[in-house]
């Protein structure tokens, strides 16, 4: 997909710049602001701000920069405001921003409601490719276009985004552009095994005690595979609902799932799930009828009762997904 000259020219004619991705900020998100606004200053723009309403999470403290980014905006009207990772002002947990114009770089699909039409006629450029495996794969091109030199600290940010939206090169979006700009990436500069290191390989000890015990609950039947986490365990191992949060990916793995459910235990009598899927079946559809959301192939849903009056219930609904896909 070419880059429209409107996008480049917006970068090129103005001086000052916010950068904001999406609440609950990832890799992609704070990775891809981060190669921006680096990109940026090495065009000699003084003016730039990268904003997250949430906090960097600790476990992405080692990404470059990710000190200088902000909570709140500062004073003062900016000349554009760039929306990265996502592609709604609403996803970015602000109401609005103080800039003469507004740009879209994402790789989502984007909402098919008149409202979102109406705000996408309202911005002076956007680059929007879903088919796109990460928004860092975007920066990439946007800077590459730009003559921008890819030092190593935008080549850390834009690999850890790349890697860990394509699930570190696995999942389908892993395509031969995400290869080849890696590999850019770390000619570049980007250190593959440091950067994993601190991607997959620094799980606090707690956490790994948790994923032993909520291992232990391990069960499978007709294509479902799961595990749950009770209170009792967070309790014993002194953690939090932030330590589990790639523990569905475990029952996943198991050879024939085609479904896996990750049970967290959320107050008394109630459950939050992580539902994944290898592909065939549709989860998404599955979290909607629990009043939850999500993408085909990852979604959640929170659901009231015992664990096992919740378990006959999501059982229920998925093998019947199970059949009918
Ligand atoms: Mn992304």
């Amino acid at each position: 997909m070419k880059i429209s000259s409107k996008l480049l020219n917006l970068i090129k004619q103005n001086k000052s710049f916010l950068i904001v991705g999406h609440i609950n900020p990832e890799a992609d998100s704070i990775g891809s602001s981060l190669a921006l606004s680096l990109g940026l200053r090495k065009m000699g723009k003084k003016d730039i701000c990268v904003l997250s309403r949430d906090p960097v999470p600790e476990t992405l403290s080692f990404l470059p920069l990710s000190k200088t980014v902000r909570q709140k905006p500062p004073a003062g009207e900016f000349d554009v405001v760039f929306i990265v990772d996502c592609n709604e002002v609403s996803r970015t947990g602000f109401e609005g921003f103080r800039a003469k114009k507004m740009a879209v770089i994402d790789h989502h699909v984007l909402p098919s409601n008149s409202k979102t039409s109406e705000f996408y006629r309202s911005l002076s450029a956007s680059l929007i490719d879903p088919d796109a495996a990460a928004a860092g794969l975007l920066v990439y091109r946007v800077l590459t276009a730009l003559r921008v030199t890819i030092d190593k600290n935008i080549a850390t940010n834009l690999y850890t985004a790349i890697l860990t939206d394509t699930g570190g090169f696995r999942y389908s979006n892993a395509s031969a552009e995400s290869l080849q700009t890696a590999a850019c990436l770390v000619e570049a500069g980007a250190r593959p095994w440091d950067i994993s290191k601190e991607v997959y390989e620094s799980i606090p000890f707690k956490s790994m005690k948790l994923l032993g015990l909520s291992l232990a609950t391990l069960e499978r039947k007709d294509g479902i595979a799961w595990i749950n986490a009770t209170k009792h365990m967070f309790d014993k191992t002194e953690t939090t609902s932030e330590d589990c949060e790639d523990f569905v990916d475990f029952p996943r793995k198991i050879k024939d799932t085609e479904v896996a459910v990750f049970f967290r235990q959320d107050g008394g009598h109630t459950y939050k799930l992580s539902l994944r899927s290898k592909g065939r079946v549709d989860v998404q559809k599955i979290a909607r009828s629990f009043g939850g959301g999500g993408h085909v192939a990852a979604a959640g849903c929170k659901v009231t009762g015992t664990l096992k009056e919740v378990q006959d219930k999501v059982f229920r609904a998925v093998r019947k997904a199970i059949k009918e896909s």
